[in-house]
């Protein structure tokens, strides 16, 4: 079974390899940000909550997100494997995630992560912000306490798998499919 977390800072690039990812392997793809994107479409209770923070650029709280989760990995029973694309975001939610993959018999078998600098970031998601309507996109301000946020809660989930020696890092910057050759080479040695 390959359970695989994508990491990186926002705009690095995990969403964009998830879906080359799933194609390939036939994985099932858990993105927390589009989890909450989709109770934010709903009208939720949850999404409304989520909502006024996400537009903050600030961290969903990791009850929420583990929640969501374990749902997922519940109604997922049968899959081959996860890509966990945006999740874990801190060190709690990674602690929750090895508690719920251990209680089904399953394990990470890695993390990769896209090394892609400040400014690109703000570039990227500037020009996905022109067409993707959304609102954290689209003020340099939201984007800038983004990247601190994974800055100051995000960064020390990189040390929890490289303690687990389960961390490779690639540059994210370069051609789309040269960068998902990078993370193959990678996921083809778990
Ligand atoms: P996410 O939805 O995870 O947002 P993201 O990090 O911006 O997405 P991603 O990193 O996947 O975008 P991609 O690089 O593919 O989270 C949004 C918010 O939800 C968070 O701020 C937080 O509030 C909340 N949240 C989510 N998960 C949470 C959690 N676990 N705990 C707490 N809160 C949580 O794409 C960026 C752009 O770059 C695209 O336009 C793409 O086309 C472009 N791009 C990709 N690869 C490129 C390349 N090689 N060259 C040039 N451009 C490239």
């Amino acid at each position: 079974m390959l359970n695989l977390v994508l990491f990186g800072p926002p705009g690095a690039g995990k969403g964009t390899q998830s879906q080359k990812l799933i194609e390939k392997y036939g994985l099932i793809h858990l993105s927390t940000g589009d989890l909450l994107r989709s109770e934010i479409a709903q009208g939720t209770e949850l999404g409304l909550e989520a909502k006024k923070l996400m537009d903050q650029g600030l961290l969903v709280p990791d009850a929420v997100v583990i929640g969501m989760i374990s749902n997922k990995l519940d109604a997922n029973k049968d899959a081959k494997g996860f890509i966990f694309d945006g999740f874990p975001r801190t060190v709690a939610q990674a602690e929750a995630l090895d508690t719920l993959l251990e209680s089904k018999g399953s394990a990470i078998s890695g993390m990769v992560a896209l090394e892609v600098g400040d400014d690109e970031l703000e570039r990227r998601l500037l020009l996905r912000g022109k067409d993707s309507g959304r609102p954290d996109d689209q003020n340099p301000e939201i984007i800038r306490k983004r990247i601190k946020e994974y800055n100051d809660k995000t960064t020390p989930v990189a040390g929890y798998y490289k303690a687990q020696d389960k961390f490779t890092s690639i540059n994210g910057i370069g051609s789309i499919e040269d960068i998902f050759s990078a993370i193959t080479e990678v996921t083809e040695a778990y």
